[in-house]
């Protein structure tokens, strides 16, 4: 399954003045990531506010997406997950029916489920339509990070294509490619996306990639060619850029920086905070950083 691989904006959703969602502007904001030369999006993810969106919005999300990337030869993945197992096969069924390329859940995490429990609902989900299915294993936001075992037998199901590894954890990465040669993997750390390279992943996935996108495929460009020199350097500058947005906030400091370069993505939804005047400023020196351009 190596369809899908490469690079992947991580798309945030954007937002009415009033944190509504808000469609033109997110028109505009795909449209705008999708400029920089990136293979595809991933669309309504942690990035895109999506546990703080409802699935009403997200299907509304999904559709505003697809008319904006329409006829560029780029690749859409749906993030599905929800809290239940029915929202997450109406956004996915939505997808499909939309012509998204892929899928993608974080594993169920609203309760101490089991792991039969979270096996099941990768089960029945990716049952649900016909697009590969990409497993997110990203143990920052579920606080737990799934068993090898566990990831192998969800690697297993019909449909699961790949999965989308955000986690420092690079041993458990390269056992599980080794024990799945067939299936794509991708890594969710933009600031060491080299290291998941090296050790042969298919493509990243991240938030940073939509106001860093070029860099971002460059850097991949770099790595497919051995170009270790230029991929350090690459790296280097994603590194400086993400220390910065850290200090600041991630999401709310991504918007910041759209906007400082035009492009309204608007705020960020309660209980995210929006920037301080301090922050306000970091993000506009680093829209403007020509290092960051
Ligand atoms: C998603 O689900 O929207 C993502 O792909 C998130 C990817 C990000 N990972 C997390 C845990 O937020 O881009 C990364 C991350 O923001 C970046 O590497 C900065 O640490």
């Amino acid at each position: 399954e190596t369809q899908l691989r490469g690079m992947f904006a991580a798309l945030i959703t954007a937002m009415k003045d009033d944190q509504s969602f808000c469609a033109e502007r997110q028109m505009q904001v795909t449209k705008a990531v999708l400029n920089q030369g990136l293979d595809g999006l991933y669309v309504g993810g942690s990035s895109g506010e999506s546990g703080l969106l409802n699935t009403q919005e997200l299907l509304d999300q999904q559709e505003v997406v697809a008319n904006a990337a329409a006829g560029q030869g780029k690749k859409l993945i749906a993030h599905v997950g929800a809290p239940t197992l029915r929202d997450s096969i109406a956004l996915a069924q939505n997808a499909a029916k939309l012509g998204y390329d892929g899928l993608s859940a974080l594993p169920p995490h609203a309760y101490p489920f089991t792991d039969g429990e979270i096996i099941a609902y990768y089960q029945a989900l990716s049952d649900a339509t016909d697009l590969p299915m990409i497993v997110y294993e990203v143990p920052v936001r579920t606080n737990r990070p799934l068993p090898f075992g566990v990831l192998s037998e969800i690697l297993q199901l019909q449909n699961v294509a790949g999965i989308k590894f955000t986690s420092h954890d690079l041993f458990k990465f390269s056992q599980l490619k080794a024990a799945h040669r067939d299936k794509t993997f991708y890594f969710g750390f933009d600031e060491v996306y080299l290291s998941a390279g090296a050790l042969g992943a298919d493509g990243g996935i991240g938030s940073t990639y939509n106001v860093m996108g070029k860099l971002y495929a460059e850097l991949n460009v770099a790595i497919r060619k051995s170009d270790l020199p230029t991929a350090q350097k690459l790296q280097d500058i994603s590194q400086q850029f993400v220390t910065q947005l850290l200090e600041i906030g991630v999401l709310p400091g991504i918007k910041a920086i759209m906007q400082a370069r035009g492009i309204s993505a608007g705020p960020t939804r309660a209980p995210l905070c929006p920037l301080s005047a301090d922050f306000e400023k970091i993000a506009t020196r680093m829209a403007n950083d020509p290092l960051f351009s």
